[in-house]
């Protein structure tokens, strides 16, 4: 049974003894074998896939560490600026744990179903006439000057739990994969893969993948204006930027960009051939093998098994979904026009 990833990993989280915890039952979420996308990459490749935790992405390994100390410290509010999954995931944490919860998301940017989140779960929800990386400076602003604790993930206890998804990676395969393949927005998830695994005296190939929209740590420039259909790592300025670009050399791994056009191929062959169905973001890290290939630079070997972490759970944006797909077909109750809509050809 699923138990709280705090009991499971509290050895090498900072969690004292007594103190309380806030768990949703978050964690333990499985490695799926890729077949499909072992045959088109070369190499055995399995998904982490964080879509199944109790909201819906890996936001909640982080959270219940950081919501959890917020309310032993004596906080009374968290807040976060978000693309949508941060929100989600510090909205349900803060319902659990009896805490106001608020939350900064850029307008109209954020997919439907984060926003429905945060709204169901009780917080109070700030539309920003911004982008992620203003929403970011403003709430370290508030956090600054008002009693309320910031649940980003430039709060540590994120990092802690989030590294937890190291350790499961390594349990379940016996040891390390040889690469993790992985989305890159804030950069606060790759840190955090990175820590786990180095604490677990392993090193695995780390590679990167930004949509080419927003792909500051590969051009090493900010973006001002980022844009991609993956709206989760529409992130100009990463706050853990310079740390993730340390651990990917470190690693001997590397960071690419990737466009929306291959990210979305990459998210229909993951439903439609293996039948798991993540966000557009998520898929940035097989859409980057696709794309990139598994050769490391230098002369390490190609890597045998790779990890590639979906972040998060599809059904949180019907939006993309629908606009990706042919669509349904509209039929009457005629039994023939019903045979021609079963069996007859269609266009993809
Ligand atoms: C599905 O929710 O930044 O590199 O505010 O939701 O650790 O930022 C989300 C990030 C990848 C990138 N995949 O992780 C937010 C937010 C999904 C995400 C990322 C996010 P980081």
């Amino acid at each position: 049974m699923a138990q709280p990833l705090i009991e499971r990993y509290r050895e090498y989280l900072p969690i004292e003894p007594g103190e309380p915890i806030v768990s949703i039952n978050e964690g333990s979420t499985p490695l799926i074998e890729a077949p499909r996308v072992s045959d088109r990459v070369g190499a055995r490749v399995l998904l982490k896939f964080e879509g199944l935790n109790p909201t819906g992405s890996f936001k909640d390994r982080g959270m219940t560490v950081a919501v959890s100390k917020a309310l032993s410290e004596g906080a009374e509010a968290v807040i976060c600026a978000s693309t949508g999954n941060t929100a989600a995931s510090a909205a349900a944490y803060a319902a659990r744990a009896g805490l106001t919860g608020a939350v900064i998301v850029p307008q109209g940017k954020i997919a439907v179903g984060k926003l429905a989140q945060s709204l169901i779960y009780g917080a109070r929800v700030i539309a920003l006439d911004g982008n992620f990386d203003d929403a970011l400076v403003l709430v370290r602003h508030l956090a600054d000057n008002f009693p309320i604790q910031l649940v980003n993930s430039v709060n540590p206890y994120r990092i802690e739990g989030q590294k937890t998804a190291a350790f499961e990676v390594i349990e379940e395969l016996g040891g390390p994969p040889d690469a993790l393949a992985i989305p890159v927005g804030n950069a606060g998830n790759v840190t955090a893969y990175w820590k786990g695994f180095t604490e677990w005296d392993t090193a695995p190939l780390l590679y990167g993948f930004q949509a080419s929209g927003a792909a500051p740590l590969v051009t090493g420039e900010p973006v001002d204006r980022p844009e991609t259909v993956a709206s989760a790592i529409r992130i100009g300025r990463p706050a853990r930027g310079d740390e993730a670009l340390a651990a990917f050399e470190e690693s001997g791994g590397r960071v690419r960009a990737i466009t929306d056009e291959q990210i979305i191929e990459a998210y229909r062959f993951l439903a439609s051939e293996e039948g798991v169905f993540c966000e557009p973001s998520s898929a940035a890290s097989v859409a980057g093998l696709f794309v990139h290939g598994i050769e490391p630079d230098g002369d390490r070997a190609a890597p045998g098994t790779i990890v590639c972490v979906l972040t998060g759970n599809g059904l949180k944006d019907p939006d993309t979904a629908l606009a990706s797909t042919p669509g349904v077909i509209e039929c009457s109750t005629d039994p023939t026009e019903v045979e021609e809509a079963v069996f007859g050809d269609r266009s993809d």
